[in-house]
Protein backbone atom coordinates (compact mmCIF):
# COMPACT_ATOMS: atom_id res chain seq x y z
CA UNK A 1 0.00 0.00 0.00
CA UNK A 2 1.27 3.23 -1.33
CA UNK A 3 1.81 5.93 1.55
CA UNK A 4 1.50 9.57 1.26
CA UNK A 5 2.40 12.47 3.30
CA UNK A 6 1.32 15.72 3.27
CA UNK A 7 4.17 18.54 2.17
CA UNK A 8 4.67 21.87 3.59
CA UNK A 9 3.18 23.22 0.54
CA UNK A 10 0.01 21.77 0.49
CA UNK A 11 -0.10 22.19 4.77
CA UNK A 12 0.35 25.49 4.07
CA UNK A 13 -1.44 26.27 1.07
CA UNK A 14 -4.85 25.09 3.21
CA UNK A 15 -3.97 27.10 5.58
CA UNK A 16 -3.87 30.56 3.60
CA UNK A 17 -7.15 29.41 1.57
CA UNK A 18 -8.72 28.92 4.95
CA UNK A 19 -7.83 31.74 6.37
CA UNK A 20 -8.49 33.77 3.18
CA UNK A 21 -5.44 35.11 2.87
CA UNK A 22 -3.09 36.08 -0.61
CA UNK A 23 -0.36 34.05 -2.47
CA UNK A 24 2.22 36.66 -1.46
CA UNK A 25 3.18 34.66 1.46
CA UNK A 26 3.18 31.32 -0.37
CA UNK A 27 5.59 33.18 -2.97
CA UNK A 28 8.10 34.19 -0.65
CA UNK A 29 8.06 30.59 1.47
CA UNK A 30 8.87 29.15 -1.91
CA UNK A 31 12.02 30.83 -2.15
CA UNK A 32 12.83 29.96 1.40
CA UNK A 33 12.48 26.30 0.82
CA UNK A 34 14.47 26.76 -2.44
CA UNK A 35 17.23 28.60 -0.56
CA UNK A 36 17.10 25.91 2.21
CA UNK A 37 17.55 23.21 0.12
CA UNK A 38 20.47 24.41 -1.84
CA UNK A 39 21.97 25.50 1.37
CA UNK A 40 21.69 21.60 2.37
CA UNK A 41 22.89 20.40 -0.46
CA UNK A 42 26.60 22.69 -0.21
CA UNK A 43 26.68 21.88 3.48
CA UNK A 44 25.71 18.36 2.47
CA UNK A 45 28.66 18.28 0.12
CA UNK A 46 30.95 20.87 1.82
CA UNK A 47 33.82 18.82 2.86
CA UNK A 48 34.23 17.16 -0.50
CA UNK A 49 34.06 20.39 -2.59
CA UNK A 50 36.54 22.42 0.19
CA UNK A 51 33.67 24.37 1.48
CA UNK A 52 33.86 23.97 5.07
CA UNK A 53 36.79 26.31 5.76
CA UNK A 54 37.71 30.28 6.31
CA UNK A 55 36.71 32.59 3.73
CA UNK A 56 39.71 35.00 4.87
CA UNK A 57 37.53 37.77 6.38
CA UNK A 58 35.63 39.04 8.78
CA UNK A 59 31.77 39.85 9.19
CA UNK A 60 30.13 43.16 10.79
CA UNK A 61 30.38 41.16 14.21
CA UNK A 62 34.53 41.31 14.06
CA UNK A 63 34.22 37.27 13.77
CA UNK A 64 36.11 35.21 10.80
CA UNK A 65 33.58 34.66 7.97
CA UNK A 66 33.39 31.49 6.85
CA UNK A 67 33.06 30.20 3.45
CA UNK A 68 29.53 28.66 4.06
CA UNK A 69 28.67 31.89 5.83
CA UNK A 70 29.34 33.88 2.24
CA UNK A 71 27.68 30.93 0.41
CA UNK A 72 24.39 30.58 2.52
CA UNK A 73 23.98 34.50 2.58
CA UNK A 74 24.33 34.59 -1.15
CA UNK A 75 21.87 31.57 -2.02
CA UNK A 76 19.14 33.43 0.55
CA UNK A 77 20.00 36.80 -1.35
CA UNK A 78 19.22 35.77 -4.66
CA UNK A 79 15.89 33.91 -4.11
CA UNK A 80 14.48 36.69 -1.69
CA UNK A 81 14.98 38.93 -4.91
CA UNK A 82 14.04 36.14 -7.05
CA UNK A 83 10.66 36.30 -5.27
CA UNK A 84 9.78 40.18 -5.25
CA UNK A 85 7.98 39.81 -1.41
CA UNK A 86 11.03 41.37 0.43
CA UNK A 87 10.92 45.38 0.77
CA UNK A 88 14.46 44.68 2.94
CA UNK A 89 16.14 41.91 4.66
CA UNK A 90 18.31 42.17 7.33
CA UNK A 91 21.49 39.43 7.57
CA UNK A 92 23.80 38.52 10.14
CA UNK A 93 26.50 38.68 7.44
CA UNK A 94 25.67 42.13 6.30
CA UNK A 95 26.11 44.97 7.57
CA UNK A 96 23.65 47.32 6.21
CA UNK A 97 20.30 46.76 5.79
CA UNK A 98 19.86 45.26 1.86
CA UNK A 99 17.14 47.21 -0.15
CA UNK A 100 14.86 44.71 -2.32
CA UNK A 101 11.88 45.32 -3.73
CA UNK A 102 11.41 48.81 -1.62
CA UNK A 103 7.91 49.96 -3.31
CA UNK A 104 6.36 46.88 -4.12
CA UNK A 105 7.22 44.55 -1.39
CA UNK A 106 5.36 43.22 1.22
CA UNK A 107 7.63 41.81 3.93
CA UNK A 108 10.54 42.42 5.78
CA UNK A 109 12.81 39.28 6.09
CA UNK A 110 15.41 39.19 9.17
CA UNK A 111 18.13 35.95 8.89
CA UNK A 112 21.06 34.10 9.48
CA UNK A 113 22.02 32.06 7.04
CA UNK A 114 24.17 29.77 9.01
CA UNK A 115 24.15 29.65 12.84
CA UNK A 116 26.10 28.00 14.76
CA UNK A 117 29.15 28.36 12.62
CA UNK A 118 31.85 26.25 15.14
CA UNK A 119 30.27 23.15 14.01
CA UNK A 120 30.73 23.78 9.66
CA UNK A 121 34.04 22.55 10.00
CA UNK A 122 33.10 19.34 11.58
CA UNK A 123 29.71 19.19 9.32
CA UNK A 124 27.63 19.04 11.73
CA UNK A 125 24.07 20.52 12.32
CA UNK A 126 23.65 24.33 12.15
CA UNK A 127 21.21 26.33 11.12
CA UNK A 128 19.26 28.97 9.09
CA UNK A 129 16.88 31.10 11.19
CA UNK A 130 14.55 33.88 9.81
CA UNK A 131 11.82 35.97 11.11
CA UNK A 132 9.06 37.80 8.53
CA UNK A 133 7.62 41.16 9.15
CA UNK A 134 5.05 42.58 7.35
CA UNK A 135 3.84 46.22 5.46
CA UNK A 136 1.97 47.99 7.08
CA UNK A 137 -1.15 47.86 4.75
CA UNK A 138 -3.93 50.25 6.27
CA UNK A 139 -1.52 53.38 6.43
CA UNK A 140 2.19 54.42 5.66
CA UNK A 141 4.59 52.69 6.37
CA UNK A 142 7.90 53.54 8.27
CA UNK A 143 10.27 50.83 7.65
CA UNK A 144 11.12 50.47 10.92
CA UNK A 145 12.86 47.50 12.19
CA UNK A 146 10.02 44.55 13.64
CA UNK A 147 9.91 43.77 16.77
CA UNK A 148 9.41 40.16 17.56
CA UNK A 149 5.40 40.77 18.45
CA UNK A 150 5.14 42.11 14.67
CA UNK A 151 6.00 38.64 13.32
CA UNK A 152 3.92 37.15 11.14
CA UNK A 153 5.86 34.47 10.95
CA UNK A 154 9.68 32.60 12.10
CA UNK A 155 10.95 29.16 11.41
CA UNK A 156 14.41 27.65 11.35
CA UNK A 157 16.02 24.72 9.30
CA UNK A 158 18.42 22.35 11.08
CA UNK A 159 20.71 21.67 8.40
CA UNK A 160 21.72 18.85 6.73
CA UNK A 161 19.26 16.73 8.83
CA UNK A 162 16.86 17.66 6.72
CA UNK A 163 14.13 19.34 9.36
CA UNK A 164 12.23 22.56 9.35
CA UNK A 165 9.94 24.58 11.96
CA UNK A 166 7.94 27.06 11.67
CA UNK A 167 5.47 29.09 13.90
CA UNK A 168 2.73 31.11 12.32
CA UNK A 169 1.20 34.00 13.78
CA UNK A 170 -1.47 32.28 16.24
CA UNK A 171 -1.57 29.52 14.28
CA UNK A 172 1.15 27.00 16.00
CA UNK A 173 4.77 25.76 15.28
CA UNK A 174 4.86 23.40 13.42
CA UNK A 175 7.80 20.47 12.39
CA UNK A 176 8.53 19.26 9.04
CA UNK A 177 10.72 16.59 7.55
CA UNK A 178 12.60 16.35 4.31
CA UNK A 179 11.62 13.38 1.98
CA UNK A 180 13.45 11.47 -0.69
CA UNK A 181 11.85 13.93 -3.33
CA UNK A 182 13.59 16.70 -1.20
CA UNK A 183 10.33 17.67 -0.25
CA UNK A 184 9.30 19.08 3.65
CA UNK A 185 6.61 16.63 4.64
CA UNK A 186 4.20 15.19 7.32
CA UNK A 187 3.60 18.17 9.58
CA UNK A 188 4.00 17.66 13.32
CA UNK A 189 2.75 20.79 15.60
CA UNK A 190 4.88 21.57 18.61
CA UNK A 191 4.13 22.19 21.58
CA UNK A 192 6.26 21.99 24.71
CA UNK A 193 5.25 19.39 27.15
CA UNK A 194 4.33 19.79 30.74
CA UNK A 195 5.82 16.86 32.03
CA UNK A 196 9.37 17.67 33.46
CA UNK A 197 10.63 14.03 33.07
CA UNK A 198 11.74 15.09 29.94
CA UNK A 199 12.61 18.81 30.23
CA UNK A 200 16.74 19.78 29.71
CA UNK A 201 18.99 22.40 30.46
CA UNK A 202 21.23 24.19 27.38
CA UNK A 203 23.97 26.59 27.44
CA UNK A 204 27.58 26.80 27.35
CA UNK A 205 28.68 26.07 30.77
CA UNK A 206 32.17 27.28 30.26
CA UNK A 207 30.63 30.63 30.71
CA UNK A 208 28.89 29.70 34.08
CA UNK A 209 30.65 31.86 36.78
CA UNK A 210 30.52 34.83 34.74
CA UNK A 211 26.98 34.91 34.85
CA UNK A 212 25.12 37.19 37.17
CA UNK A 213 24.93 35.90 40.65
CA UNK A 214 21.40 35.14 40.90
CA UNK A 215 21.66 33.44 37.62
CA UNK A 216 24.34 31.06 39.06
CA UNK A 217 22.71 30.87 42.03
CA UNK A 218 19.67 29.05 40.33
CA UNK A 219 21.99 26.86 38.37
CA UNK A 220 23.27 25.55 41.32
CA UNK A 221 19.78 25.10 43.13
CA UNK A 222 18.16 23.39 40.15
CA UNK A 223 20.90 21.57 37.64
CA UNK A 224 20.23 18.46 39.00
CA UNK A 225 17.14 17.57 38.44
CA UNK A 226 17.72 18.16 34.86
CA UNK A 227 19.44 17.27 31.91
CA UNK A 228 22.19 18.25 30.45
CA UNK A 229 22.31 19.05 26.66
CA UNK A 230 24.36 21.68 24.40
CA UNK A 231 25.33 21.27 20.32
CA UNK A 232 26.64 24.83 20.26
CA UNK A 233 23.94 25.98 17.74
CA UNK A 234 20.66 27.75 18.55
CA UNK A 235 18.34 26.07 15.79
CA UNK A 236 19.82 22.25 16.88
CA UNK A 237 19.66 23.36 20.87
CA UNK A 238 16.07 24.97 20.55
CA UNK A 239 14.91 22.41 18.06
CA UNK A 240 15.66 19.42 21.40
CA UNK A 241 13.67 22.00 23.97
CA UNK A 242 11.06 22.44 21.58
CA UNK A 243 9.78 18.53 22.17
CA UNK A 244 11.74 17.75 25.06
CA UNK A 245 11.01 20.91 27.02
CA UNK A 246 13.10 22.56 29.33
CA UNK A 247 15.60 25.40 29.27
CA UNK A 248 18.07 27.15 26.98
CA UNK A 249 19.77 29.99 27.82
CA UNK A 250 22.44 32.47 27.06
CA UNK A 251 22.85 34.68 29.87
CA UNK A 252 24.75 38.07 29.81
CA UNK A 253 28.34 37.63 30.93
CA UNK A 254 28.77 39.88 33.74
CA UNK A 255 31.53 38.66 35.90
CA UNK A 256 34.23 38.12 33.81
CA UNK A 257 37.56 38.81 35.40
CA UNK A 258 38.87 40.27 32.54
CA UNK A 259 36.63 42.97 31.89
CA UNK A 260 36.86 43.53 28.07
CA UNK A 261 35.28 39.61 28.04
CA UNK A 262 32.01 40.66 29.53
CA UNK A 263 28.70 41.02 27.28
CA UNK A 264 26.40 42.63 29.55
CA UNK A 265 24.19 43.11 26.31
CA UNK A 266 24.30 38.99 25.74
CA UNK A 267 26.12 37.43 22.35
CA UNK A 268 22.82 36.51 20.55
CA UNK A 269 21.41 38.96 18.15
CA UNK A 270 18.32 39.57 18.38
CA UNK A 271 16.23 40.44 15.01
CA UNK A 272 17.44 37.25 13.50
CA UNK A 273 18.35 34.93 16.23
CA UNK A 274 16.82 35.64 20.00
CA UNK A 275 13.50 36.86 18.28
CA UNK A 276 12.94 33.77 15.59
CA UNK A 277 13.46 31.07 18.50
CA UNK A 278 11.04 33.72 21.15
CA UNK A 279 7.99 33.86 18.70
CA UNK A 280 8.40 30.28 17.64
CA UNK A 281 8.77 29.07 21.34
CA UNK A 282 5.48 31.42 22.43
CA UNK A 283 3.36 29.71 19.17
CA UNK A 284 4.74 26.08 21.27
CA UNK A 285 3.07 27.28 24.65
CA UNK A 286 6.45 28.50 25.75
CA UNK A 287 8.35 32.23 26.30
CA UNK A 288 12.16 33.36 26.42
CA UNK A 289 12.91 36.69 28.21
CA UNK A 290 16.01 38.65 28.18
CA UNK A 291 18.46 39.96 30.94
CA UNK A 292 16.20 41.98 32.48
CA UNK A 293 13.20 39.54 32.38
CA UNK A 294 11.78 41.27 29.72
CA UNK A 295 9.70 39.33 27.06
CA UNK A 296 12.26 39.12 23.95
CA UNK A 297 9.16 39.94 21.94
CA UNK A 298 8.69 43.25 23.59
CA UNK A 299 12.10 44.32 22.36
CA UNK A 300 11.72 46.65 19.56
CA UNK A 301 14.82 46.78 18.17
CA UNK A 302 17.04 50.25 17.56
CA UNK A 303 19.61 48.55 15.27
CA UNK A 304 19.76 45.49 13.26
CA UNK A 305 22.41 43.67 14.45
CA UNK A 306 21.62 44.52 18.34
CA UNK A 307 22.60 41.95 21.09
CA UNK A 308 20.61 40.39 23.81
CA UNK A 309 20.65 38.04 26.47
CA UNK A 310 18.37 34.97 25.98
CA UNK A 311 16.23 32.60 28.20
CA UNK A 312 14.49 30.90 26.06
CA UNK A 313 12.09 27.30 27.02
CA UNK A 314 9.32 26.18 29.43
CA UNK A 315 7.12 29.15 30.64
CA UNK A 316 7.45 27.81 34.33
CA UNK A 317 11.35 27.97 33.51
CA UNK A 318 11.33 31.37 32.20
CA UNK A 319 8.61 32.69 34.56
CA UNK A 320 11.03 31.46 37.47
CA UNK A 321 14.35 33.20 35.99
CA UNK A 322 12.73 36.32 35.19
CA UNK A 323 11.17 36.67 38.97
CA UNK A 324 15.11 36.51 39.71
CA UNK A 325 16.33 39.03 36.68
CA UNK A 326 13.08 41.41 37.46
CA UNK A 327 14.83 41.30 41.70
CA UNK A 328 11.25 40.76 42.80
CA UNK A 329 10.11 43.50 40.88
CA UNK A 330 6.29 42.83 38.81
CA UNK A 331 6.25 41.48 35.37
CA UNK A 332 7.70 43.93 32.76
CA UNK A 333 5.35 42.23 29.97
CA UNK A 334 2.35 40.06 29.71
CA UNK A 335 2.42 37.17 32.22
CA UNK A 336 4.42 34.24 30.20
CA UNK A 337 6.24 36.97 28.02
CA UNK A 338 3.88 36.08 25.09
CA UNK A 339 1.60 38.29 23.15
P1 LIG B 1 27.04 32.36 15.19
O1 LIG B 1 25.83 32.98 14.54
O2 LIG B 1 28.27 33.19 15.00
O3 LIG B 1 27.25 30.95 14.79
O4 LIG B 1 26.81 32.42 16.79
C1 LIG B 1 25.59 32.09 17.35
C2 LIG B 1 25.74 30.80 18.12
C3 LIG B 1 24.45 30.14 18.45
O5 LIG B 1 23.99 29.29 17.48
C4 LIG B 1 24.85 29.33 19.69
O6 LIG B 1 23.74 29.12 20.51
C5 LIG B 1 25.92 30.18 20.33
O7 LIG B 1 26.35 31.10 19.35
C6 LIG B 1 27.09 29.39 20.76
O8 LIG B 1 28.01 30.21 21.39
P2 LIG B 1 29.18 29.61 22.32
O9 LIG B 1 30.15 28.99 21.37
O10 LIG B 1 29.73 30.80 23.01
O11 LIG B 1 28.58 28.62 23.26
MG1 LIG C 1 24.22 33.22 14.18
Amino acid sequence: MLHFEQTFMDFLLEHQERHHRTYHFLILMNSILNAAKRIQYYYLTGALHGNLGMAGSVNVQGEDVMKMDDIANEVVKHYLERSGRVIHAVSEEEENIIPMNVEGGRYFFYYDPMDGTSNVPHNLPVGFLFGIGKRNLDGPEDNHLRAGNEFRAAGMFVIPTGTFTLALRDAGCWRFHIDEMMNYVKPVRMVLPEDRKTWELSFNTANREYYAAGIQEWIRNNEKSFVFRYLGALAGDFHRILRNGGLFMYPAIVNHPVAKKNRPQGKLRLMYEAAVVAFMCCEAGGSAVDESGKSILDIVPEMPHQRTALYLGSKPLVEEIAGILRGGKGPASAPGGCR
